[in-house]
């Protein structure tokens, strides 16, 4: 049974799940109709993978006896000056992510809530390639420049970056 407490604060990290998911579904779609579609395509993948991410809180919290809550949200951004601040906005907000996972898991170990800081632990490592993730993305972005050909390149590679992060990951 988790604690009143617990429960607000995972309903909050739903909240920010959800957010994540319908920002990066916003930019897929920007990204989709300026003609970007290996960013789309990486950018939609992402958007499921939060929705996940979500999930797995909304049952977690229902199985330990709480109350998952879908949560409304707000109207993401439509339209981004250019690929790399999208991807800097992505980075920074995986960072913002990342800090939100940090407090929770203080919060559980401060109740002594094992089993949610237990099940925290997967966010926690996710955090890391996610991050990891943005960070490569905007290397290469750097590198390219304003070269049209790299760029081209980069819209078609784009998801074997994910891939290369996995595997390193996967290593580690
Ligand atoms: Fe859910 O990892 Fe990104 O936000």
């Amino acid at each position: 049974m988790i604690s009143t407490k617990i429960e607000k604060a995972l309903n909050q990290q739903v909240l920010l799940e959800a957010e994540s998911s319908q920002i990066y579904l916003a930019m897929a779609s920007w990204a989709e109709v300026e003609g970007y579609n290996g960013i789309a395509d990486f950018l939609y993948t992402h958007s499921d993978e939060e929705r996940v991410h979500m999930l797995k809180l909304v049952k977690f919290i229902n199985e330990r006896g709480g109350r998952g809550i879908i949560p409304a949200l707000s109207q993401p951004a439509l339209k981004y000056k250019g690929v790399r601040p999208l991807f800097e906005q992505v980075l920074n907000h995986e960072i913002h992510v990342s800090e939100e996972i940090n407090k929770l898991v203080d919060i559980c170990l401060k109740d002594k809530d094992y089993t949610t800081h237990n099940f925290l632990q997967w966010y926690v490592s996710e955090q890391i390639e996610e991050e990891a993730l943005a960070r490569r993305v905007i290397d290469k972005l750097k590198l390219i420049g304003d070269d049209k050909g790299g760029f081209y390149m980069f819209d078609r590679d784009i998801a074997s970056l994910e891939a290369a992060v996995g595997r390193e990951k996967g290593r580690n």
